[in-house]
């Protein structure tokens, strides 16, 4: 499929309204709180769009959504796609100083909040400027907010879809970076359409008779793909979880309860469920799964196997960037090497180069570009980062790849610092740079350390001030530092307390010397 197949006037929402035709009463999403059908979901989908529209959202801006997975983050997607706006999909696990940054830089009109959120916006309310209105799920905000219920309520049943282009952008997310601030990634109606097709029906194999279940959250766009728009590309259903996959016990209930076919996980999600004892016992029936997926970071050829074994289940592994929206290198169904991320997905092109921008030989490590239609065409307001990253029609990934002699791609690390833990991005320079304020820590150097599953997980190498104890109450203190000031993940999960970090003549902290 090409970008041109889809009609030049063309709006997302027909990935959801496509299914009216033949299966409006079909079950589109569970969670634990409501199961609508997608009847239901289009009407809810026109009611809030109305109401949006009478707050005076225009096409083409944007309107921001920060809530747990749930239905009503569903429903704000596609309504925000439907009237033309554009939908930012706002990471539920940053600061209030994160999301002030992103409201700020894409001027957000509105912002849908989910209540048990409310505190993220603790100290920076007064300064949303752009932010007119705010609509709380579930109520309980301050003076002046809406409630999204009465909003819906309110809202008229009946609304066309905006004219859009099928290259005008719908949704923006924001992705970290190594320094500076997150990078504002924009995408076109026509990326989900494409990615859907390229990846999901021709790779994946999804089919309608599919119940997805995500762990991978809807502001993330492997997950926003993998959990919504592809399972109602192809008329399936999905299964939202709000809870926190980090707690292996949720996901597993998940499963047992609402009987997922596909279930997308990252790479730590699998090995913690392989250690996880109450699974091990056999408490937990997950037989309605029929296909697992990882991406966010690599997959150890271990934890693939022992997945395996233990459930008699392929894991597809492959990689995906926001810039692309989704999956272009995979392994597939009944053709997978354990370890690698497969082969290109047809619909894009790949490059191994090295630093003069040659391609290497088979077998040698260079850097990964790729080409495709559904790939995002700067970062929003960032034009030195932009240019660096985006080369014409190629965007340099930032990974370093080799191909082996039968075409699959072996991941092998980052040109940057940069870390994925978990499947989300760690910046190592935020981590030292949080490390540096506590009252203890004089200098310190952050890398990537591989743990028992052979997962990536940060280590702090730290020299402490004179007179600081290198005891386990430090590392303790420190620890719990950066989880006040931080996302939790970006914790280090190891400290190590040293005399003094290898450094350059220039005095710049060698980070590779460091790495295990
Ligand atoms: C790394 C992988 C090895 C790699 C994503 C699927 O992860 C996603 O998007 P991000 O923008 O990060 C992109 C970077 O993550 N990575 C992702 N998948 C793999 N490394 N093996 C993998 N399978 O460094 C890449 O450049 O957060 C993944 C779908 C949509 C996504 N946005």
């Amino acid at each position: 499929m090409k970008a041109s197949d889809l009609p030049l006037v063309y709006n997302s929402v027909a990935i959801l309204e496509h299914n009216l035709e033949q299966r409006a009463d079909k079950v589109a999403l569970l969670t634990p709180e409501r199961e609508l059908t997608f009847r239901q979901v289009s009407e809810e989908v026109n009611r809030l769009g109305n109401a949006l529209k009478s707050l005076d959202v225009r096409m083409g801006e944007y309107v921001g959504i920060l809530a747990p997975d749930c239905a009503e983050w569903a429903v704000s997607y596609f309504a925000i796609m439907k009237i033309g706006a554009i939908a930012v999909g706002m990471n539920t696990l940053l600061k209030p100083l994160e999301h002030l940054y992103a409201l700020r830089d894409c001027r957000a009109r509105v912002l849908i909040i989910h209540q048990s959120l409310l505190a993220s916006l603790q100290g920076i309310r007064d300064q949303l400027d752009f932010v007119a209105n705010i609509i709380v799920v579930g109520g309980g905000g301050e003076a002046g907010d809406l409630e999204y219920r009465s909003v819906v309520a309110a809202g008229g049943v009946q609304l066309l879809s905006a004219p859009t282009q099928r290259e005008d952008y719908c949704a923006l997310n924001y992705s970290s970076g190594s320094t500076g601030e997150p990078k504002g990634i924009l995408h076109a109606h026509k990326d989900l359409a494409l990615t859907a097709q390229l990846w999901a029906v021709d790779v994946l194999g999804l089919r309608e008779s599919d119940r997805t279940l995500a762990t991978a959250k809807l502001f993330f766009t492997f997950g926003t793909g993998g959990n919504l728009v592809f399972p109602w590309y192809v008329g399936a259903s999905c299964v939202l979880m709000a809870a926190p996959p980090r707690v292996v016990g949720n996901v597993l209930e998940h499963v047992q309860r609402f009987q997922p076919t596909i279930l997308y996980h990252a790479p730590t999600g699998y090995a913690a469920v392989l250690a996880n004892e109450d699974f091990v016992a056999g408490k937990y029936d997950i037989s309605s799964v029929r296909l697992c997926v990882s991406a966010g970071e690599s997959l150890p050829a271990s934890v693939w196997q022992a997945w395996k074994d233990r459930t008699g289940l392929d894991i597809i592994d492959g990689i995906g960037a926001t810039e692309v929206w989704h999956i272009f290198i995979s392994n597939r169904p009944g053709d997978i090497r354990p370890g690698s991320s497969g082969k290109p997905v047809a619909g894009y092109d790949v490059r191994i180069v090295d630093e003069e921008g040659a391609a290497v030989a088979q077998g040698e490590v260079g850097n990964l570009l790729v080409r495709g239609e559904s790939t995002a065409l700067g970062y929003l307001h960032q034009s030195e980062k932009s240019r660096k990253t985006f080369l014409g029609e190629w965007l340099f990934t930032g990974d370093k790849y080799q191909v082996d002699a039968d075409g699959y791609y072996w991941h092998a690390g980052r040109s940057d610092d940069m870390l994925k833990v978990g499947g989300i991005w760690v910046s190592p320079v935020e981590v030292e740079s949080t490390l540096v304020s506590h009252a203890a820590v004089l200098e310190c150097a952050v890398v990537g350390q591989q743990d028992a599953s052979n997962l990536v997980k940060p280590k702090a190498f730290v020299v402490l001030k004179e007179g600081v104890a290198a005891s386990d109450q430090t590392r303790d203190d420190l620890v719990a530092y950066c989880r006040e000031k931080m996302a939790d993940y970006k914790r280090p999960r190891w400290i190590e307390f040293v005399d003094q970090l290898p450094k350059t003549a220039t005095g710049k902290v060698q980070r590779f010397r460091l790495r295990g």
